[in-house]
């Protein structure tokens, strides 16, 4: 059966309701192709989101979706997982779902290795409830709520997601959207806990605080602080804070959750038969 790129998307809802020049557009478009190109059933596919600018993005596709409460995708993605195996499963999320409200369920998903695809669409900053700071703006960066300049010190997403278990780690960008479709697509694939950071933009709320002249500086603005892994490690510590590594940062083949919890059922199974 060839499945068209359209078959994913929900022509009613559109146009998107993103502001112009932001990335979250770029990413679920990206999503809609990769699924396609993989030929994965329109029906076989659960998209589940938060809540947030991207937490909307589950409204665009025609799959089966669950839209939960904030920072809970990767919970309500779990479950699904864990009692159907055969459907792909997709967190959307933005950093306030995935890394503030919503961290503790990303540390959890990766530790445990669910056969989740989970993605972030990273534009630093809360933008649907007017641009406070998250886990992952950076220090001294203003937003609605650091108006002298944030206090706390950012997470590094990828790093927390391998630190925490993940075997799939990436970084991309909405310049890169090649990349970017195909690292979706390697994640996709990859049994067990696959998490695909965009480095995106908010031009209305991050970008207008910090004076990055709107979305096309702002994506020219990531496309040159972004690197593969090689050249970053090689760049002086002090000439690190901006720039980062981009690409498949971590593969590791593991065991997912679900066939673990096979094995341990038919042992509990065995153990009771015995007895
Ligand atoms: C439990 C709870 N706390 C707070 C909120 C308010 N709220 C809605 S969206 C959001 C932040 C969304 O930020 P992010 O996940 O980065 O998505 P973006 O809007 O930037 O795409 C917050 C704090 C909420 N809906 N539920
Ligand atoms: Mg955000």
């Amino acid at each position: 059966m060839i499945v068209a790129v359209t078959d994913y998307l929900r022509q009613d809802k559109l146009p998107h309701l993103w502001c112009g020049g932001c990335s979250h557009g770029v990413v679920v478009g990206a999503v809609a192709r990769v699924l396609a190109g993989l030929g994965i059933p329109v029906d076989k596919t659960v998209i589940t989101t938060g809540i947030g600018c991207f937490g909307k993005a589950d409204d665009y596709f025609a799959t089966h979706a669950l839209h939960g409460t904030h920072g809970r995708a990767l919970a309500f993605a779990s479950g699904v997982k864990a009692v159907s195996d055969d459907l792909t499963v997709l967190a959307l999320m933005g950093d306030g779902d995935a890394a503030t409200i919503g961290g503790n369920h990303l540390i959890h998903a990766a530790r445990r290795n669910m056969d989740i695809t989970a993605i972030v669409s990273n534009n630093n900053n809360y933008g649907m409830t007017g641009g406070q700071y998250s886990a992952t703006t950076p220090s001294g960066k203003k937003t609605s709520t650091s108006r002298y300049g944030n206090p706390e010190t950012d997470f590094d997403l990828c790093s927390l997601v391998v630190g925490a278990g993940g075997g799939f780690v990436a970084r991309t960008t909405p310049f890169h959207v090649r990349a970017m479709e195909k690292l979706i697509a390697e994640a996709i694939s990859y049994r067990g806990f696959s998490f695909v950071e965009v480095v995106s933009c908010c031009p209305t709320y991050y970008g207008r605080y910090n004076r990055e002249g709107g979305a096309v500086a702002m994506v020219a603005s990531i496309k040159e602080r972004a690197m593969s892994k090689e050249k970053f490690n090689l760049l002086p510590l002090e000439a690190k804070p901006g720039y980062f590594p981009m690409g498949k940062l971590h593969l590791e083949e593991k065991i997912d959750f679900n066939t673990r919890y096979r094995e341990v059922q038919q042992k509990a199974q065995d153990s009771h038969r015995e007895s």
